[in-house]
């Protein structure tokens, strides 16, 4: 008796994994993404854009990466905007595909497709940039760097350039694209590391979208309307490389009238820094591909993650990025 009940319930048992395994294996009658009998993971992937040098090198990254792991990517490029984002993100959902991955280009207004993802039974994660939703439950990770802490180091270090000042030191700001993490939060630890110095003053503030364009133009108004500006910081490299033109262009010679500040340390950043155009640069490192894909693996495999996992980053003085340059790899 007792063996015939133990039969059964092995029976019952061993069904039950069956009808598992098949409803699994039903994502992969989606046409696109989803579990594959190989074993490969289907991450979709929501890009920011391609506004700038960090950009193209977090791309390489995250392509070449999913590459080596044996991650099946669908990649799209939102051109930096929102709308497309989210567009990018229902697709995704739609096609049922194992992870989903985003840098979201502006913090706020995620919680609807966020909410999309998870009714649905999808992980998500977030990389290089975070969002300001309260309910956390809504991603797993955010994998990226401190961006307050890298406008706290480039502030810091102006407070120690200008430690004999006396007089004004006016100060321009070409901001990120509004509304985003790294925008906000560079602004944030910027204006925290000088704030107890009153000669430093941050005279014009606005976004240049992280592009060199962007910074040309904005940098050109900048010039007109401010007579004396002494310092420049700018939210990432592309926007300070414009920025150059600009000021050469207005008879000024960069690093030297003017002082800039940079964020990111991709390679034509530290070039400018190596040749005495740019004066300091706080590194944002775009090399996120790798841990990316670890995990996706982990989450996909029901493990849990830490909850936000911060890049390791550093500093550059002109005579450091001379050092650095021979072998900087984006
Ligand atoms: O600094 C900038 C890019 O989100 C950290 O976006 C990234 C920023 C980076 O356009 O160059």
């Amino acid at each position: 008796m007792r063996k015939m009940r133990t039969q059964r319930a092995i029976a019952i048992l061993a069904s039950v994994l069956l009808i598992g395994g098949v409803a699994a294996c039903g994502n992969s009658d989606t046409g696109g993404g989803g579990s594959k009998d190989d074993g490969k993971i289907t991450m979709g992937f929501s890009q920011v854009g391609a506004e700038s040098g960090w950009r193209t090198a977090n791309t390489t990254s995250i392509k070449e990466s999913a590459a080596a792991a044996g991650v099946e990517l669908k990649f799209d490029d939102a051109q930096q905007k929102q709308e497309n984002q989210i567009k990018a993100i229902r697709n995704y959902i739609q096609q049922k595909v194992d992870v989903i991955a985003f840098s979201p280009v502006v913090e706020s207004g995620w919680d609807t497709v966020l909410k999309e993802a998870k009714d649905a039974g999808i992980p998500v994660i977030l990389t290089d940039r975070s969002v300001d939703s309260a309910d956390k439950s809504l991603y797993k990770t955010f994998l990226g760097s401190d961006f307050v802490k890298e406008g706290k180091l480039a502030g810091e270090w102006l407070v120690e350039q200008k430690k004999g000042a006396t007089g004004p030191v006016n100060i321009v700001e070409l901001q990120g694209n509004t509304g985003a993490a790294p925008a906000n939060d560079r602004k944030k630890g910027f204006g925290e590391a000088i704030a107890a110095n009153p000669n430093l003053k941050i005279i014009a503030s606005q976004p240049g979208d992280f592009t060199r364009a962007g910074g040309k133009q904005v940098m050109e108004q900048f010039l007109k309307a401010n007579p004396k500006i002494d310092v420049l910081f700018a939210h990432n490299d592309d926007m300070g490389l414009g920025a150059l033109e600009a000021i050469t262009a207005a008879g000024k010679v960069p690093g030297k009238d003017i002082t800039i500040i940079t964020v990111d340390a991709v390679k034509d950043g530290m070039q400018a820094l190596a040749d005495g155009k740019f004066n300091f640069i706080a590194e944002c490192s775009p090399l996120l591909g790798p841990q990316l894909m670890d995990l996706a693996k982990k989450v996909h495999a029901g493990e849990t993650v830490p909850a936000r996992i911060e890049t390791e980053e550093t500093t550059f003085t002109q005579a450091q990025a001379k050092e650095a340059l021979p072998t900087r790899k984006y």
